[in-house]
């Protein structure tokens, strides 16, 4: 069977020598496992490069990692925001824009899921502990395989209810960040239980473009749904051609 080229973003040092770009190994064996091909993508290719990569991609998986510059969605920079790189917001925003435009599959798990927010004008919550203070901790301290907190979808016509296969989903939890203000076009379907957003999706069906806030990818040896969120977005790349 065709086996699509999903590209996958990666981390990269901030300040520090030398210079390394990285991913977890959890999300490259995610999509493999789903029969994928995957294919890193490191901040610091030429946009000549990236260009000639992306003719090649079949869908997209964003990556966690560090926060975005709040200069992206017209803020000032909390105290806590971290690990901030110009090159990977660069590279990311402009991947995700082309996916959406271009109709790309497209996963955005975690940093990801506020990379494709702000890509479409949205903002973000900076730090949750200071500017959405509640019972839930977002950054859990258990191991990152284990669920911390709840998760609901909504029921009604939704494509991660459809792609989850349920509407209830307990998640890790390693974000400080959130979805503030929704960007053009995104909607959100999914939220722990002290009302954060942890998924949104773009209407239609023939369009493919899902973000979640929890990290599916250390998930996929215990939960089907984290499974069927890969399987999902392997398939549709595969089915869609762009050859
Ligand atoms: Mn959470």
């Amino acid at each position: 069977m065709f086996a699509p080229l999903i590209g996958i973003t990666t981390s990269v040092t901030v300040d520090k020598a030398p210079e390394r770009a990285y991913v977890n190994i959890a999300y490259v064996r995610a999509v493999q496992d789903a029969g994928g091909i995957p294919l890193l993508l490191t901040p610091h290719l030429s946009a000549e490069v990236v260009a000639a990569l992306w003719q090649r991609l079949d869908g997209l998986v964003l990556t966690g990692g560090g926060d975005i510059d709040p200069a992206r969605f017209g803020q000032a920079r909390h105290p806590r925001v971290d690990d901030v790189s110009a090159a990977r917001d660069e590279l990311e925003l402009g991947l995700t824009r082309r996916a959406v435009d271009e109709n790309v599959p497209l996963l955005a798990i975690c940093r990801g899921i506020q990379v494709l927010n702000v890509a479409l004008g949205g903002t973000l919550v900076q730090d949750i502990p200071d500017e959405r203070p509640g019972p839930i901790a977002h950054s859990q301290t258990e191991p990152r395989q284990q669920p911390t907190h709840a998760v609901k979808v909504m029921g009604e016509g939704t494509r991660l209810g459809r792609v989850l296969g349920t509407l209830e989903v307990d998640v890790n939890s390693m974000h400080h960040q959130a979805i503030d203000r929704l960007g053009a076009g995104l909607r959100e379907v999914a939220w722990a239980p002290d009302g954060i957003i942890e998924g949104v999706e773009m209407s239609g069906d023939d369009r493919f473009v899902l973000g979640v806030q929890w990290h599916p990818e250390e998930l996929v040896g215990r939960d089907r749904a984290a499974r069927n969120l890969f399987a999902a977005v392997v398939d549709v790349a595969r089915r869609r051609v762009r050859r």
